[in-house]
């Protein structure tokens, strides 16, 4: 059982669970105001600097999970596709684009807020986010989008699926 589910972490998947999702083939966009746009695979997001974050998961649902989330800082992803200084907001996408949300660049580039893929040293199956994920432990839960497909820098807010 994985240590998420031990911990009984609720399972979250308000446009429906995505089913088997493959780790290996995984791939993030991340676009937008930037001056090199790409899109990082798997192994890209292996090949990079861990971090990991002892932090926890809080939803409004009134319920938490704290642990060791591993993953690549959020911060270094945007140095990476050299992030213009007029990004004021991060929107991310889940997988299916259904689920969308958004949090302001100052919380993105904090230390704790990851594209996360393991929690305490075991990876996050699709039940929790895998093949990777938004870790973001400064904002509610509904702000760590799950199983994350694309990235969009932008300077205007759009409200996301649970704001709508
Ligand atoms: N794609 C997607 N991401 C999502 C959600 C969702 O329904 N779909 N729920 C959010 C909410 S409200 C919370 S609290 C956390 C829950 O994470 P968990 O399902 O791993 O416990 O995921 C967030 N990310
Ligand atoms: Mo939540």
């Amino acid at each position: 059982m994985h240590k998420l589910a031990k911990l009984k972490t609720p399972i979250f998947w308000a446009e429906g669970h995505p089913g088997q999702l493959i780790r290996e083939n995984w791939t993030i966009e991340v676009s937008g105001l930037c001056e090199s746009p790409k899109t990082f695979t798997w192994a890209d997001l292996q090949s990079m600097n861990k971090t990991i974050a002892d932090a926890r998961l809080t939803s409004v649902t009134r319920w938490s999970v704290r642990g060791n989330w591993g993953g690549v800082r959020l911060s270094d992803i945007m140095d990476s596709v050299k992030a213009s200084p007029k990004v004021k907001y991060l929107r991310f996408w889940s997988y299916g684009s259904v689920y969308d949300t958004s949090i302001p660049l100052a919380i993105a580039r904090q230390e704790k807020t990851l594209l996360a893929w393991e929690f305490d040293g075991e990876f996050l199956t699709e039940d929790y986010g895998g093949p990777v994920r938004i870790f973001c432990p400064y904002l509610w839960g509904c702000k760590s989008a799950k199983s994350v497909i694309k990235i969009e820098l932008t300077d205007k807010y759009h409200p996301g699926f649970w704001e709508k």
